[in-house]
This record gives C-alpha cells, sequence and structure tokens, in this order.
C-alpha cells in the first residue's frame, strides 16, 4: 500500500498535481462519480476524469487521472482486524460446554480458566455439559459433578445433597428443585449432564457440584442468549 502512494504520489509530482496531499484518503474527489465506464468529456476534464480509467483520460488533465488509482488501493487495509481480543468469560459456541473439575475444588475450562458464567444458546432444544475431573482424588474426598438448579435454591439442593450422601452422590433422589444433575465422579473420571433449555431459559439458573462445601467455589451461572 505504501508503494501505491509512493508511486501515486510522485506521479502526482510529475504531472505537478496541487493535490498531492490528499492522496492518503480514500476518497478525496467527488466520490459520486462512480461510473467508471463513463467517457470524459472535454469539456469538463477536471470533475469527470476522477473515476474512469486512465486511458480514457486525455493527456490534456492527467492529474485528476492520477487519483483514481490511490484513491482505490488504500481502502482495503483492514489491518487492525487480525487484533486479537482477550475474552472475557468462556462462552459455549454449540450446544455443549467442556468442563473440569479439579483437585483444587474447582471448574476451569479447557484452557484452565475459570468459569464463572456458561452462556447456553437459546436456539439449543439441549444444552449439555461434559465434565471431566482432571484431578487424581478419588470421588470419596474430592468428588465432582455439576447440577443444575436456580440460584435462589442451590443451598438448600446442597444441603438436602449432604443428608443423601456419598452412596446418593450428595444429591436428594428426585429432589424436585434440581432441574438436572450428572453423576458424581472421581479423578480421572467423566461424565455430563444434558440440560433441556426450555427449563433454564427464564434465567436465574446455576450450575454447581452438590459435594459437601464445593458450590462455594464451583458455581457459576447458566446464561440463555
Ligand atoms: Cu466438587
Amino acid at each position: 500500500m505504501k508503494k501505491t502512494v509512493l508511486v501515486s504520489m510522485l506521479a502526482l509530482a510529475l504531472i505537478a498535481c496541487s493535490q498531492s496531499e490528499q492522496t492518503t484518503q480514500p476518497a478525496p474527489a467527488p466520490a459520486a462519480e462512480k461510473p467508471a465506464a463513463e467517457p470524459v468529456t472535454q469539456a469538463e476534464p477536471a470533475a469527470a476524469a476522477e473515476t474512469p480509467a486512465a486511458e480514457q483520460v486525455t493527456q490534456e488533465q492527467p492529474a485528476p487521472a492520477a487519483e483514481p488509482v490511490p484513491a482505490a488501493e488504500p481502502t482495503p487495509g483492514p489491518a487492525p482486524a487480525a487484533e486479537p481480543t482477550p475474552e472475557p468469560a468462556p462462552v459455549a459456541t454449540g450446544c455443549s460446554f467442556d468442563l473440569k473439575g479439579t483437585d483444587a475444588m474447582t471448574y476451569i475450562d479447557a484452557a484452565g480458566n475459570a468459569v464463572p458464567e456458561i452462556v447456553v444458546p437459546a436456539s439449543c432444544a439441549d444444552f449439555t455439559i461434559n465434565l471431566e475431573h482432571a484431578g487424581k482424588m478419588p470421588k470419596a474426598g474430592m468428588g465432582h459433578n455439576v447440577v443444575i438448579a436456580k440460584a435462589d435454591d442451590v443451598k438448600a439442593v446442597a444441603q438436602n445433597g449432604i443428608k443423601a450422601g456419598l452412596k446418593g452422590d450428595y444429591l436428594q433422589a428426585d429432589d424436585p428443585k434440581v432441574v438436572a444433575a450428572s453423576k458424581m465422579v472421581g479423578g480421572g473420571e467423566k461424565t455430563a449432564v444434558i440440560i433441556p433449555v426450555a427449563k433454564i431459559k427464564a434465567g436465574g439458573y446455576d450450575f454447581f457440584c452438590s459435594f459437601p462445601g464445593h458450590e462455594i467455589k464451583m458455581r457459576g451461572k447458566l446464561a440463555v442468549k
């Protein structure tokens, strides 16, 4: 692009154009004159000559003819588009999300980042959260699951889960407050929970781990968008 500008500036200098400083602008001349095919009439050389191809211009008006070339070139310069933008929070791109549980009692995403929120596309009928226990600790000591419930119900569901005990995967059987839940897994194990999106469309739902005490750290929002 710089080359083009230089060349055009050179050309402009050679032909003694007074508008050389405008070469960097995308469309300095009246942009309305798009029709490139329009033949130039010698009556209005300056005005009509902008867009027409160079071959149409008579040697009488070389100055305006040199402009269209650089004017058209600078536009295709989407250099800043390639700039990477940091993602604020993990966003699900499809109808599933890969979640990991750790021995440090945390949920992380595939990249190892915290997961404060999972975006559930409203267009999905079902949304799946795949859970992998990325640690080594056994289920009895550091078990993890994924439970979906209203944010206001999380405490109660967790309390009911404690009563159910490890035998019950720390989740009360048929707890009406539970929208969906995976089984409890230990280090190296995988599981998943399928969430009917219609059930959480109203908003205000969280995902959390019902292992005793874990929901304090292992909890995030489900945002249906
Ligand atoms: Cu857990």
